[in-house]
């Protein structure tokens, strides 16, 4: 049985692979499970064929064999926890990789959506220009504890994990700022995640989207 994301079917990154269904495909690329995608153009975001799936309705969503999930790691988790390679066997271990699944969601990706929210919503608003170094000192701090740890390490914990993916994907989030250059061992993580096949077949694909939405 093939599960059913959903995805932009114009995505507002233009192809750079920064919308949540890119994790999902990345995921299921490096599990080797097919899928298929329904794309939603934006007008069909919060009318009730999504809201029944999704009650915030956004993307991506999961559905397989009667299962229906939103929230990209919940997705990923479940996924993860039903094939090998994305989380370890041994119990300790597989509970540090889905710490840093959190941690990647919980505790790196808000200060980083909304130092790139604010960039967007808020240029021009009056609070604009003070509230930007207070919102870039956050992620900073971010990015500097998250360096120290990984130190000269491959990966976060061990292998290769799903908290690994979750964290590339949104150190990616940062890519316009430069921010994450400023730590060549947090750049060359993200370099070596996004090196990995599956995680170009999935950019591959969220981009052919893009591509045949707005050819040329
Ligand atoms: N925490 C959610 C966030 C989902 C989310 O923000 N999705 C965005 C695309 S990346 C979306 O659907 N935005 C459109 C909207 O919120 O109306 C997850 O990780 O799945």
């Amino acid at each position: 049985m093939r599960p059913v994301i959903t995805a932009f079917a114009r995505s507002p990154d233009r192809g750079r692979g920064l919308a949540r269904d890119m994790r999902v495909r990345w995921a299921l690329e490096e599990v080797g499970q097919p899928y298929d995608v329904r794309l939603l153009p934006f007008e069909e975001m919060k009318q009730p064929a999504l809201l029944s799936l999704h009650p915030f309705g956004q993307i991506p969503t999961w559905e397989a064999g009667g299962l229906v999930l939103f929230e990209s790691g919940a997705i990923i988790l479940h996924l993860a926890q039903r094939h090998a390679s994305l989380l370890p066997e041994q119990p300790d271990a597989r509970a540090r990789a889905i710490a840093w699944m959190f941690a990647a969601l919980n505790t790196m990706e808000p200060p980083i959506v909304e130092f790139g929210m604010a960039a967007i919503l808020e240029r021009g608003q009056p609070w604009f220009e003070q509230r930007q170094p207070m919102l870039e000192e956050r992620v900073r701090t971010r990015l500097g504890q998250l360096s120290a740890w990984l130190g000269d390490a491959d990966w976060l914990d061990g292998a290769f994990s799903a908290g690994d993916l979750l964290m590339v994907t949104v150190l990616r989030r940062l890519d316009a700022s430069g921010m994450v250059g400023n730590y060549p061992n947090l750049a060359a993580y993200v370099a070596r995640g996004t090196a990995r096949p599956a995680y170009q077949r999935a950019f591959d694909a969220q981009l052919a989207v893009f591509q045949q939405a707005e050819p040329g």
